[in-house]
């Protein structure tokens, strides 16, 4: 019987797979307290699932909205473990995705603690990081890169993929301000100052990206060791780290996110934005002599992160004619730009990511005044943002476990939750409830109804995962894991999933993909 093991809202779709049950025919909802049945149900009809290599059932029960602690019980079959039901049952996962942010900053010393256990390690990487190979003429130079987010289960700090990262929770914030302004984060040094918990952890991260930004205004592409280390602390490795050459696609992504940034701080800290808004036009300028390329970065063996140039560039066109106006383009730009929001193809992509993030402009966009004042355009881009969510409301509900997406591959579980995103945002244009159920549906499957029956979440949810190809949590002595993290997920198929350290093609974390994962939990975050 497998659910979502951090539990359901009242008015939450409540669907769980039932497989090996072929001669049940009901299914009963037992109070955890009282051991009564709550709820009696039939199951629905036997349906291959053939990704799974299973016969699958549902247990539906979404019409049950009375707030409690259940079990779910089907003849013949080991009960489910208990899960809530209450309008605030997934707040602590946020609280926990959050608290893992935390955990993965460089620069200071860390310390939190979770389920009992107590992680640390003392300031890391303070010598970030060595010039040679972003300007041999300055090797052996250091340029300020402390700070920021470790990217992953390795330590590398990567502009293009924490790009993506901040401009996700970004975009959460601009779409659930008023509930993520509540979210109390008491482990941050930041707790109780003049923003917002979820801001302050975000622009600990913000205020090292910044960093990436070379005199001449391009950005580099990473700040990493030439090659990964082994599975220690942060301080533990004594290799040199490296600003790697500068890349176009960096740059534009770097430019893309500014804007944004400068949105979100504004009412905040009018010089912090301004500084941002200064340096994204800086970028920009500078990008357009860039060649497109990437450079050769085969000095380093760590993540290529090597993307797709023309989605980012659209991040960026629209985001810098809502910052600066179109004026600021040139004429090539704005017929790019044009030619993207009047396109008779598919504009949003279903499937999208730190390698193409172009979505997030679009969505910028659809909410910007700009567009306010051009409804036909709003409206064909509105129309094209349902296409791509009703294809995503289709693949999950011909999905045995309702996830949107049949195929598997590294970080497949980020791209489950990142479907979240264009599902709110289809939502809120709309008012259909399908969009809101199909993302807490991706989340119902990340946190237990999968074929694993476990949570894909360290520190949450029944049996999470214990061995992430995590250093920080394979390098210290506690036995649980890191807390806050989603791994990768299943791949090549959907029944390959290895909770052992050394896969990291289906067990490591990543920032991305708890971006992700902290947008589809903030629709369903209730102060
Ligand atoms: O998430 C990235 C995935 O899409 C790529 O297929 C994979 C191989 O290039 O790299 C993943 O990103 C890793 C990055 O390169 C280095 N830090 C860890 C990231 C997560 O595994
Ligand atoms: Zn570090």
């Amino acid at each position: 019987v497998r659910l979502s093991t951090v539990g359901y809202l009242p008015d939450s779709p409540k669907q769980a797979t039932v497989v090996g049950a072929d001669d049940a025919e009901s299914f009963a909802l037992i109070d955890a307290s009282s051991q009564e049945t709550a709820l009696s149900g039939s199951l629905g009809p036997v349906t291959a699932s053939p990704e799974t290599d299973e016969q699958a059932r549902t247990a539906d029960f979404s019409g049950f909205r009375q707030s409690g602690s259940y079990i779910l019980r089907v003849p013949g079959l080991p009960d489910s473990p208990a899960f809530t039901i209450g309008d605030q049952s997934l707040n602590h996962s946020l609280e926990c995705l959050m608290a893992g942010f935390y955990g993965q900053r460089c620069g200071q010393a860390v310390k939190l603690t979770w389920n009992g256990n107590t992680y640390s390690y003392p300031a890391c990487h303070l010598e970030d990081g060595y010039l040679d190979y972003n300007d041999p003429a300055r090797a052996g130079e250091r340029q300020d890169g402390t700070g920021g987010w470790h990217d992953a289960g390795d330590y590398g700090k990567y502009t293009v993929n924490s790009a993506f990262t901040s401009g996700v929770m970004l975009a959460a914030w601009e779409k659930h301000a008023a509930a993520l302004g509540q979210l109390e984060l008491p482990m941050i040094p930041e707790h109780g100052g003049a923003l917002p918990d979820y801001l302050a952890e975000l622009k600990y991260n913000l205020d090292w990206q910044l960093k990436m930004q070379m005199p001449n205004g391009e950005v580099a592409h990473k700040l990493t060791t030439l090659h990964f280390g082994g599975m220690v602390l942060p301080h533990q490795n004594p290799a040199p780290r490296y600003f790697s050459p500068n890349s176009r696609y960096a740059t534009e992504s770097f430019a893309a996110l500014g804007c944004m940034i400068a949105r979100v701080y504004a009412p905040f800290d009018a010089a912090y934005a301004q500084t941002w808004l200064d340096a994204a036009q800086r970028a920009w300028v500078a990008a357009r002599a860039m060649p497109v390329e990437h450079p050769d970065t085969s000095m380093f063996s760590t993540g290529g992160y090597f993307a797709d140039p023309a989605s980012n560039h659209q991040w960026g066109l629209l985001e810098l004619s809502l910052a600066f106006g179109t004026d600021f383009l040139t004429a090539d730009e704005q017929a790019e730009l044009a030619a993207i929001l009047s396109s008779a193809e598919p504009i949003f992509e279903v499937d999208w990511g730190w390698g193409n993030a172009g979505n997030l402009g679009l969505l910028s966009w659809l909410a910007s005044d700009t567009a306010a004042a051009d409804p036909t355009t709003r409206a064909h881009l509105v129309a094209d943002l349902q296409r791509a969510a009703d294809a995503i409301v289709v693949r999950s509900q011909q999905h045995a476990y309702g996830r949107a997406t049949p195929h598997n591959f590294w970080g497949v579980n980020g791209a489950i939750a990142n479907f979240a995103v264009l599902l709110d945002a289809a939502h809120r244009e709309t008012d259909a409830a399908i969009y809101r159920d199909t993302a807490f549906n991706q989340v119902a499957y990340l946190y237990g109804r999968n074929p694993f029956a476990r949570s894909f979440v360290t520190g949450d949810g029944h049996e999470p995962p214990l061995h992430p190809h995590h250093r920080p949590s394979a390098g210290d002595d506690i036995d649980a894991p890191w807390p806050g993290h989603l791994v990768g997920g299943p791949n090549p198929k959907e029944t390959d999933w290895f909770d052992e350290m050394p896969s990291y093609r289906t067990n490591e974390n990543a920032i991305n993909w708890d971006a992700s994962m902290v947008y589809a939990l903030a629709m369903f975050y209730q102060p």
